[in-house]
């Protein structure tokens, strides 16, 4: 049924509020292309960003592999991408393919250097660990949504470190910190932040307002007045199926996404697959697909190569017309691409075009 219906008619189905937005922004940008924007620095990250913005309604970004990424929280390289996504109406996906035990990938997406939750409105997940780890994720999106409103709340304190740890006159804080940084401030006498050392401690109590979640009145006007906010959640999705030769992921496997999927409704939003999966008749998931490429302009008829390192390309038509995936996700055929602006057009309106021959249209 999915595959009949109009991007419009499963906006009003699908269960997840990112879901509904993401289908009504495809509609409002005819546009169900995203570009995988691996490009090796920030500079060029927020540049890429900026110039294909209008053609894409999600970007999709590997964040460690982007040298020069700035991770100051308010007005680094996420809260940077944020504004651009507000702008050109876009989500951001990170394709963190998180798989480890569910405590690990709690604070792997919520925490470290990157604190991916707070600018990436979607991330992904291989559930080969068990697929405890998507309520593990879920658990850590719905408590992020619960206190993304508060405030900031950064206390410097200057003392003695004691043996067991504490620090001389300061009265432990009744929140539990979300992140604490106890650093030597006299290095000279005990670089460890051993016991008697002057240290000093920044203690953050509270998360803050943050960057991804929200628009602003500030932000430059769009080019798509018609886009609105996109709502403060995030979203999930499942790695069910890859493009690479050789992929391991078994048919079991597969299936057992589309099962967590429908167990996680509030939290997942579909997959990253080569196909429309079982879920295909279940309005609420979206399908999102890489390894896609056109041959070059006035060659259409000849086969695309891989890249050589197991990346293996079809065509917008044949994924979304043919496989019935919604979103082809695009990298190096436009990263590399002489003019990658019009590389970026040319792809939304032949993905735009495969759609609608889905649709008989
Ligand atoms: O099955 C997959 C899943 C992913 S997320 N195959 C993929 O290629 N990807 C990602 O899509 C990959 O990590 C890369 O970022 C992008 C494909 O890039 P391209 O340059 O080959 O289009």
């Amino acid at each position: 049924a999915t595959l009949t219906q109009t991007f419009a008619e499963r906006a009003e189905k699908a269960t997840h509020p990112l879901t509904r937005y993401l289908f009504r922004l495809m509609e409002l940008k005819q546009s169900n292309l995203c570009l995988s924007a691996d490009v090796t620095t920030a500079r060029g990250l927020l540049a890429i960003a900026d110039k294909v913005g209008p053609y894409i309604v999600v970007l999709k970004t590997h964040y460690d592999l982007i040298s020069g990424w700035d991770y100051n929280p308010q007005t680094g390289t996420g809260a940077k991408l944020a504004a651009l996504a507000r702008k050109h109406g876009f989500l951001i996906f990170e394709d963190r393919k998180f798989v480890d035990i569910g405590k690990t990938v709690q604070m792997q997406y919520t925490a470290g250097t990157a604190r991916i939750i707070d600018w990436a409105h979607i991330t992904n997940a291989n559930i080969d660990a068990g697929k405890d780890m998507v309520r593990a994720l879920a658990e850590a999106a719905a408590k992020w949504k619960g206190r993304r409103h508060c405030e900031v709340k950064t206390s410097v304190t200057v003392g003695a470190l004691d043996e067991d740890g504490t620090v001389n006159g300061v009265s432990p804080s009744h929140v539990e910190p979300l992140e604490e940084q106890i650093r030597p401030v006299s290095p000279e006498r005990d670089a460890d932040g051993r016991k008697g050392s002057i240290v000093s401690i920044t203690t953050v109590t509270q998360s803050f307002e943050h960057a991804g979640a929200s628009g602003h009145a500030d932000d430059a006007e769009s080019v798509f007045p018609g886009i609105e906010e996109a709502p403060a959640d995030r979203g999930l999705l499942l790695l069910a199926q890859m493009s690479s030769k050789g992929c391991l992921m078994t048919r079991e496997y597969t299936q057992a996404c589309v099962e967590a999927a429908r167990d996680h409704r509030d939290f997942v939003m579909g997959f990253v697959s080569q196909e429309a999966l079982n879920s295909a008749d279940d309005d609420a998931f979206i399908h999102m697909t890489p390894g896609c490429k056109l041959p070059p302009p006035g060659e259409e008829d000849k086969p695309i190569d891989g890249d050589g390192l197991g990346q293996q390309y079809n065509t917008p038509d044949k994924l979304i017309k043919g496989a019935g995936t919604d979103i082809v996700i695009v990298g190096r055929g436009i990263l590399e691409a002489a003019d990658p602006v019009s590389e970026a057009e040319r792809y939304r309106k032949r993905a735009w075009k495969a759609y609608l021959g889905r649709l008989g249209k």
